[in-house]
Formats: C-alpha cells, structure tokens, sequence
C-alpha cells in the first residue's frame, strides 16, 4: 500500500471515539488528527449517556467484538458518557472533559474523573489539550502491540524536543548582546 491514509480508511477501526454531541466535534477533531498521523484506524460516533443511553449501550457492549481496542470518550457538563461505557466494557478508556458550559470544563473534569473504585477512565486534561492527549495515549496503548506506531511516537518526542530547541534559539536570540 503506497498511501498510509488510504489504508487507513479501508482498515477495520481499532480505536473508536465517542462524543455527547456534535458540538463536541471542533475539540474532538485533535484527538481524530493525531490519529490521522499515526495512521491508526478508527471510528467517530456521536452518543450520549443521557439522550441516547440505549444506543451508548449497545457500542460500548459490542466495541471488543467489532475489534476496537482503544476508546476515546469525550463529554462536557455532566460528563458520564466515559463513565458509563467504562461501566459496560474492558477496553481502556481514555476520557476527554469538554469545556462546553459556562463552568468551562471544570465541571467535566470533576464528573470524569472522580469515577468509582472499580471503574476506572483515563482522565485528560480539559478541551483541546485533554483531546491531543487522548489521540496520543491511544496511540500509547495500540504502541504496546504495532511496532510501525511505536516507532512514529518515537520520531514524535523527536520533534516535540526539536520544536522546544527551535523557541529556544529564538528567545535567546532576542535577548542577544543585551546583556
Ligand atoms: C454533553 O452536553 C455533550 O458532550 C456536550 O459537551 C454538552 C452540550 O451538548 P449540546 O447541547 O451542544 O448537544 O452531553
């Protein structure tokens, strides 16, 4: 296959991220790009804990027999959505709390990640941030068995260090001969 993206469509998801609503979609679409860049197969569904618990139900209860192996689960205010399919399947799930009422976020984070002994969700950071994030502890956890992506998040530290010795030279560059 000459082109990773295509058969990255073709290919059976192996990561699935949920969102509460489609008003979810601008924050979630990080999470979809890092996965993008890893080529790593995955899926994008809208369902909420609460509108649409049936529907919740029945993806979370069918995600391991589909093959996914990653759930990325995104919600904001009263965010159970991460919670509840954490509830109803063993596949990891990495949780992103969206900032998307007037208490920007704090609320998501509060509901995702004081979840129950016995129920755990992988806790990000709020909005943007918590979405990169998620993208990338998924690809973390898919990693552990795709050499072909473990060696992509090596070449990605790579560059997150070579990005911080870029603005490096840049701020001492500002300041040159000022001393
Ligand atoms: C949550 O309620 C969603 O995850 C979203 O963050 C929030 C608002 O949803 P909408 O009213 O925009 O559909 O369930």
């Amino acid at each position: 296959m000459s082109n990773p993206a295509e058969g990255q469509k073709n290919a059976t998801p192996i990561v699935g991220i949920l969102m509460g609503s489609d008003s979810d979609l601008p924050t979630m679409k990080e999470a979809a790009q890092i996965l993008e860049k890893f080529a790593i197969p995955f899926e994008i569904e809208v369902t909420s804990a609460h509108r649409s618990p049936a529907r919740t139900h029945e993806y979370a209860t069918t995600a391991i027999a589909r093959g996914l192996k990653v759930l990325i689960v995104a919600a904001g205010g009263a965010a159970h959505l991460a919670g509840v399919v954490a509830a109803l399947t063993t596949l990891p799930v990495v949780a992103v709390p969206i900032a998307s009422t007037l208490l920007n976020g704090l609320d998501s984070l509060l509901s995702t990640v004081q979840m129950p002994a016995g129920v755990p969700v992988a806790a990000m950071a709020i909005d943007k941030p918590g979405a990169v994030n998620a993208g990338i502890y998924a690809a973390e956890i898919v990693a552990t068995f795709d050499s072909r992506v473990a060696h992509l998040l090596a070449e990605y530290k790579v560059e997150l260090a070579r990005g911080v010795a870029e603005k490096n030279n840049r701020v001492k560059q500002q300041f040159a001969g000022k001393a």
